[in-house]
């Protein structure tokens, strides 16, 4: 895998016939894009034709990671879908053939006829990278460095809370192969992403959506980030949130307010009708700090817990689901 290879791949690939779908969720991080992106690759230099799929649109600081290449813009619709980054099967009408996730199954969740590698690692390009390197693929720096870079992302630079033993072991090999400390391109990387401020593009660019095994739409939980001095306009994203609203039982907002010595305070905005159970929940989670700032709003200092959406994800859906 050289960089030049890639971009080559990436023109021929819009005309392999019947190729596998390979994509990250709606909403594509950096996990998500490159992720799909590699087991695309990889699948196709191991035999099995297939082309990433990018839903939505690629972040700046993905954008930033990848350089010149980019995904193919002749986006293929039906098919057999491979999933990275998520494993919300029943989206893709019963066609996903494989799932590569690092995101806990919920009770219920039928997986089962699907070749699913789920693993609680930190970033799901860390599996993707294992593949590659049992594979016995070379990867030349470049490659290597898109793949740390998303490993970094997702797991916060490599932060003790999110990184397991076999992401620090993945990105330790992808250093070597890349020359680049993981540090300063950590910090490179999440100077792009924290440089976004439309409240829109923050709102929708790490948005994620739970439903109920039967379908049924039950939380929708935005993720943003920014610099300490550079809260959005949260009118702004209480209006996105009523919108939300409409649709799901809770519609759930965490504004994270990075400060340059990287520690964080957090904001919880909730709207739609299990807003305060979600509030509530997140309360009880954070220690003695948190502070009920508003009917719809809970503010979170530095020094409180500051759990990650899988996590909650886990909790609320089980506390959402009992009551409904
Ligand atoms: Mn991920």
């Amino acid at each position: 895998m050289t960089y030049e290879k890639l971009s080559v791949y990436l023109q021929e690939c819009t005309a392999f016939e019947d190729p596998l779908l390979v994509t990250g969720h709606p909403a594509p991080d950096t996990d998500a894009a490159v992720s799909s992106l590699f087991e695309a690759w990889r699948l196709t230099l191991s035999g099995t034709p297939a082309v990433p799929v990018l839903q939505g649109k690629l972040s700046r600081e993905t954008a930033w990671l990848l350089g010149d290449v980019s995904f193919p813009t002749v986006q293929k619709e039906s098919g057999k879908w491979v999933l990275t980054d998520h494993h919300d099967a029943a989206a893709y009408e019963g066609d996903v053939v494989a799932i590569i996730d690092h995101h806990p199954v919920a009770d219920g969740e039928n997986l089962a006829e699907i070749d699913a590698c789920i693993r609680p690692v930190g970033a799901a390009t860390t599996l993707v990278a294992q593949r590659i390197r049992e594979s016995g693929i070379s990867l030349d720096a470049a490659c290597a460095r898109i793949l740390l870079g998303a490993v970094l992302l997702d797991t916060e630079g490599l932060s003790p809370y999110k990184a397991k033993a076999e992401d620090s072991e993945t990105a330790g090999w992808l250093t070597a192969l890349c020359g680049e400390e993981p540090m300063p391109l950590y910090h490179a990387l999440k100077e792009q992403l924290l440089s976004e401020s439309d409240p829109t593009v923050l709102y929708e660019r790490d948005w994620r959506s739970y439903s109920a095994p039967d379908g049924t739409p039950v939380m929708s939980f935005a993720i943003l980030k920014v610099k300490q001095g550079n809260r959005p306009d949260l009118a702004a994203v209480r209006r996105r949130l009523a919108q939300d609203a409409a649709a799901y039982s809770a519609a759930v907002a965490k504004v994270v307010l990075y400060a340059p010595d990287d520690s964080r305070e957090e904001i919880y905005l909730a709207a739609g009708s299990a807003a305060d159970a979600v509030l509530t929940e997140v309360m009880a989670r954070s220690g003695p700090s948190a502070q009920r700032t508003a009917p719809d709003e809970v503010f979170l200092p530095s020094d409180c817990h500051h759990w990650g959406r899988k996590r909650y994800a886990l909790w609320l859906m089980e506390k959402l689901r009992k009551k409904g």
